[in-house]
């Protein structure tokens, strides 16, 4: 007998008639939550099933099912927004979601809090205001992220944009079951919702019927600015420049923070530097990328799923070579004639990453206006007690209009600004509380976590909630040994998935367990990544308590304050001293009679 070894979610995708299912269906009924196989289907139209958390232990207690909520997910290729549109997802969180965005690590806007009822609503009014969902979530190219700083003294970065919007065009699926879903009927002022299978078959050329074996993540950086992270993006462009122009780009290949240490063969990786191409042919190369991930991806165990590990297992030159194979195929889908890429690929180019920027503060644009990179710690815009953030932003994008760009650390650019608003939005700013990058201490400002509790299903720990309070701890331990001034990342997730990346970071902390009785979470401490996310860390020390983390992490900073190199920063002085070492040295210091570590 012939055994069926592709996983559950395969069969549901390919039964689901171009990504509909009875997602229409579900949506008009009585229930406060979906099916399974539904919920499955509605990431790729851009939502998540979830459940508060919070209230979990109390209903259960009195008897009743889980507070389902829905996170519907933006996608905005290199957060590029309007001033309207990111006033419309203020109105839209307001009436629909939580009263709160999340500007997420992928330059994207999450709402959190959604319920059944007006899943329909919040999704269409967020088409209204020209942006989508679609393919934000799903086993799909996933929202391309992109250098966002508005630098126009030349045009490289401009250009970049312009390949991230291309890219995300070309990558989004076919079918025609998201608009039919969510958008209204412009001629009739109906809503469009089509029960059952389309009546014309829909051919997808990129994704099939069964769409990828799993999400698929592409970025554009510049080597002089990976604030992106491309080496952890499945496919990462980097941008390979002579003077003001773009010659091509280095493609990465097979990055990816996610890991499931209870299940063998799992890891995060750096990407691999497959190829240089021009930027002509980045879309064909891109796509061949695609097409071989989509056909020989792992079907039958989504752990081992994403493209790293077809290059893991293959290693890099039979992948490269399969990508070859299939650029004809890739090439006719992007309607260029047979044969336009050379073939085999060239060799990287020499250019590498090399610098990283936030982009936060001031900047003049080089078009004589001005943005302003505003830290949001952890992407979370609300208002809270005397830090009124989202009435700052409300107020700011009303009265002077700027453009918006979202940024891979979840921060926001308040851009095109003439000289002497300057001072205005600043006024703004000040007036409700909202901290410029001048009054945030380093440590905070490189910081970022994911969200977790209480609204990721998959969180172990706390995450987002904890860390600006550990941080202050951080901070104060910082300036006792007169460290402040350093520059590293300091990264936490609630779980190994690693959406805040933490495994590239100078510092990363992990959630693992969960103490039953008080919650306490237990982290895992990664160090030795580095700011410009070419480096992988490695465990420091495992499981331990929220409450003991920084007093762990003090015989450490005081190793790097004595014996650091000039200009060293803490991942590379941690590479470079190693583990056992920097476990040696703490181990000293603990013992009664040493006098360092107070
Ligand atoms: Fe993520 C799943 C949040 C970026 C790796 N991620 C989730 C879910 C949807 C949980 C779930 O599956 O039920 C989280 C929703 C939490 C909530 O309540 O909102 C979630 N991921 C996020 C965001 C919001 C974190 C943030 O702090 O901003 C980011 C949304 C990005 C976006 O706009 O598209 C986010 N996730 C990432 C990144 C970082 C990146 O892409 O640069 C990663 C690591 C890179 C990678 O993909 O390898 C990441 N998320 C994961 C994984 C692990 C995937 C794997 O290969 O194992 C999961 C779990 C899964 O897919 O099964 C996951
Ligand atoms: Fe949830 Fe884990 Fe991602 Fe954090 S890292 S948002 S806990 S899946």
């Amino acid at each position: 007998m012939q055994v069926d070894k592709k996983s559950k979610v395969e069969h549901i995708k390919e039964g689901s008639a171009g990504l509909r299912g009875s997602i229409v269906q579900e949506l008009s009924n009585d229930s406060d939550h979906v099916s399974d196989a539904t919920t499955k289907l509605l990431k790729f139209h851009g939502t998540y099933q979830q459940d508060n958390r919070d209230s979990r232990k109390d209903r259960r207690k009195q008897g009743l099912d889980k507070e389902f909520i829905f996170m519907v997910r933006n996608r905005i290729p290199g957060g590029k927004i309007t001033a309207a549109q990111f006033l419309g997802e203020l109105d839209i969180a307001d009436e629909f979601g939580n009263g709160t965005l999340r500007i997420t690590t992928r330059q994207g806007i999450q709402l959190h809090g959604v319920v059944k009822g007006n899943l329909w609503n919040t999704i269409h009014q967020i088409n209204e205001i020209k942006l989508s969902t679609q393919s934000a979530c799903g086993d799909v190219e996933r929202n391309v992220v992109c250098c966002p700083a508005p630098l126009r003294h030349n045009a490289i970065r401009d250009q970049l944009q312009q390949y991230a919007d291309s890219i995300a065009d070309h990558l989004r699926p076919r079918t025609r079951a998201y608009h039919e879903i969510w958008l209204q009927d412009p001629a009739t002022g109906e809503k469009q919702q089509v029960v059952g299978p389309p009546t014309e078959p829909e051919h997808d050329p990129i994704y099939g019927q069964a769409y990828l074996p799993r999400k698929f993540k592409t970025g554009i950086a510049l080597c002089e600015d990976n604030c992106i992270d491309v080496y952890a993006q499945d496919a990462g462009l980097l941008a390979v420049t002579r003077g003001d122009a773009l010659v091509g780009f280095n493609v990465l290949v097979g990055g990816g923070m996610g890991t499931t240490p209870s299940s063998d063969n799992c890891f995060p990786a750096l990407a691999k530097r497959m190829a240089f191409v021009a930027p002509e042919h980045v879309l064909p190369v891109l796509t061949a990328i695609v097409l071989v991930q989509r056909d020989f991806g792992n079907r039958a165990d989504r752990h081992q799923a994403r493209m790293k590990y077809v290059i893991h297992n293959w290693g890099l030159a039979k992948f490269k070579a399969k990508v070859e194979e299939y650029l004809p195929q890739a090439e006719s889908i992007c309607g260029v004639p047979a044969g336009t890429v050379p073939r085999p690929l060239a060799d990287p180019d020499a250019a590498d990453v090399t610098h990283h920027h936030d982009h936060l503060g001031w900047h003049e644009q080089g078009d004589g206006k001005y943005f302003l990179g505003l830290p949001i710690e952890n992407g979370r815009v609300k208002d809270d007690g005397e830090v009124r953030l989202k009435s700052a932003l409300r107020e700011i994008f009303q009265r002077f209009k700027p453009s918006g760009r979202l940024t891979a650390q979840q921060n926001i650019l308040l851009c095109d600004l003439a000289a002497p608003l300057r001072h205005d939005v600043e006024q703004v700013l000040n007036e409700h509380g909202v901290l410029t990058i001048d009054r945030i201490s380093n440590v905070r400002r490189f910081s970022f976590a994911c969200p977790a509790l209480p609204t990721c299903g998959l969180a172990i720990t706390e995450s987002e909630r904890v860390m600006p309070v550990l941080l202050s701890e951080l901070e104060a331990e910082l300036s006792r040994l007169g460290l402040s001034d350093k520059q590293f990342t300091v990264r936490m997730t609630g779980c190994p998935n690693g959406c805040a990346r933490p495994y590239n970071a100078d510092i990363g902390f992990v959630g693992r367990s969960a103490d039953g009785k008080t919650g306490e979470g237990k982290y895992t401490i990664f160090v030795g990544g580095n700011l410009i996310g070419t480096r992988m860390s490695a465990v420091y020390k495992d499981l331990v308590p929220m409450s003991q983390i920084v007093s762990e992490l003090r015989p450490l900073l005081l190793y790097y304050k004595q014996a650091q190199h000039d200009g060293e920063t803490l991942g590379d002085f941690c590479d470079r001293i190693g583990i056992e070492e920097l476990l040696r040295f703490d181990d000293e210091q603990k013992q009664p009679n040493s006098s360092a570590v107070a």
